[in-house]
């Protein structure tokens, strides 16, 4: 019942919400069964890839109350993460770094978080005695369904929200809460016959329209994936270190973008220089991203992506910190610098990792050894060949 004390207080709430920093609001029904189903053919196709958390909180994920009992309304926010013009130019500084948009500063879990606990005390004191239950990102809620029944955007053929009039740079966050509140109208979607961010894909990640399948996606590859880059998509990843977004630069609705007010997003001055970056030790890796989502990858998760990222510069000055990089202690990062030091040198690259890695014992490293040698037919009398 939308009685007016409770769009006094639903009100009351949307105004502390934007006074949080918050630029969108509204509210869905908890129940999305269309949307359940498709997440769950989703997942039985496989595109969750090593995501364990997306199989494990399926029942959840597909029913609310299994996350709060007798949830009744699912307030949805939208939070701005735009800072500057992003175009495809960063295809030309293939020795700088593209970091995708989202984590160019802080990291938006820890931003987002105590204010959307603000918020939930808000909901508090306007139903006492109410139970909730707050996400961003991380809990096992659909959140774009949910969003796009709120009315805060549609889902676009990339998967993303996008909002009318605003594009589709920003989080979502929501607050599931076990009182009623009048529900908005959901969003409608307005891709038409674009399909844009299919034909930019750079891996073909959007295997049919609004479906990605993650096991193809360079934001899958660069901050899920926690071992070895398949080979077939290693030159696709270009200078993409952590995460992309080629499929929102070329959404037209995305030329609406504004700035965000949320400093804690712009991006500080630091290198993208590929080789600065590959000479990151654990110290530094520590100090330099303390505060980004990118320390969630960890060091080597990064140098691995660097790694890669060198291997498709074409720039000869790569070629030294790349065979420092074979004397490091991670294998993973180990294995992605031979690869990388194929690309550049091609058959050359051989005698000096016959050499460097003499004493190899990790299999990573030696299978990647073992592709080169194949490639260029020198496995005759290789020490790597067994
Ligand atoms: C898992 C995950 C990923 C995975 C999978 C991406 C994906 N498309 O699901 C990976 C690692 C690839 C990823 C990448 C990114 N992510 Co992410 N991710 C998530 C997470 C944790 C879960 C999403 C999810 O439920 N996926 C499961 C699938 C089933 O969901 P879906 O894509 O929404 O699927 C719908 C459609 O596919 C549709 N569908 C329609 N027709 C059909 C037909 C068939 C046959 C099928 C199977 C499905 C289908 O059905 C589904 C339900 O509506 C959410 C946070 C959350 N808790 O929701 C953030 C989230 C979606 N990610 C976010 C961001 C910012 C990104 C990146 C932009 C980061 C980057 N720059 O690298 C990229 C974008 C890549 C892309 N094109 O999607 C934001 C998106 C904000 C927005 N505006 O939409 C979220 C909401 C996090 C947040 N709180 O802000 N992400
Ligand atoms: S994020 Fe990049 S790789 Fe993933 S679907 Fe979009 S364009 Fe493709
Ligand atoms: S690029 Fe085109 S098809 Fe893709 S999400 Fe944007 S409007 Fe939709």
């Amino acid at each position: 019942m939308d009685s007016p004390a409770v769009m006094e207080k639903v009100q009351a709430l949307q105004a502390r919400a934007v006074a949080l920093g918050f630029d969108g609001f509204g509210i869905a029904r908890p129940d999305i069964p269309a949307a359940v189903e498709k997440y769950q053919q989703w997942l039985r196709l496989e595109y969750a890839g090593e995501m364990a958390y997306m199989r494990r909180w399926e029942e959840k994920r597909s029913d609310l109350n299994h996350v709060l009992p007798g949830v009744q309304s699912v307030i949805c926010l939208r939070k701005n993460y735009f800072t500057r013009e992003r175009d495809m130019t960063f295809l030309e500084h293939p020795d700088e770094a593209d970091i995708s948009h989202y984590a160019l500063n802080e990291d938006y879990h820890d931003v987002m978080l105590p204010r959307l606990k603000q918020l939930e005390d808000a909901v508090h004191q306007e139903f006492a005695g109410c139970n909730s239950k707050v996400y961003v990102d991380t809990g096992p809620v659909l959140e774009k369904p949910l969003a796009e029944q709120a009315g805060i955007g549609w889902i676009g053929k990339h998967s993303n929200l996008i909002s009318e009039g605003i594009g589709s740079w920003y989080f979502l966050a929501e607050i599931l809460l076990d009182v009623w509140l009048p529900e908005n109208q959901p969003a409608v979607d307005r891709c038409g016959t674009c399909q844009d961010c299919i034909d930019i894909c750079p891996t073909q990640a959007i295997v049919a329209p609004y479906v990605v399948d993650s096991r193809r996606c360079i934001s899958y590859l660069t901050i899920e994936l926690k071992g070895v880059i398949p080979i077939e998509f290693r030159r696709a990843m270009g200078n993409r270190i952590y995460g992309c977004d080629d499929c929102q630069i070329v959404c037209p609705w995305n030329s609406y973008a504004v700035q965000t007010e949320e400093s804690a997003f712009y991006e500080q001055e630091s290198t993208r220089r590929l080789i600065d970056l590959m000479r990151l030790d654990d110290k530094s890796f520590r100090e330099r991203f303390r505060h980004s989502p990118i320390k969630r990858i960890k060091r080597r998760g990064l140098l691995r992506n660097v790694a890669v990222a060198l291997g498709n510069s074409g720039s000869p000055e790569a070629v030294p910190p790349l065979i420092d990089a074979l004397r490091d202690s991670e294998p993973l990062i180990r294995a992605h610098a031979v690869w990388a030091l194929g690309e550049l040198l091609q058959a050359k690259a051989l005698p000096i990792l016959r050499e460097k890695l003499a004493s190899e014992t990790d299999d990573r490293v030696l299978e990647e050894i073992r592709t080169i040698e194949k490639m260029f037919d020198l496995s005759k009398g290789s020490d790597f060949s067994r």
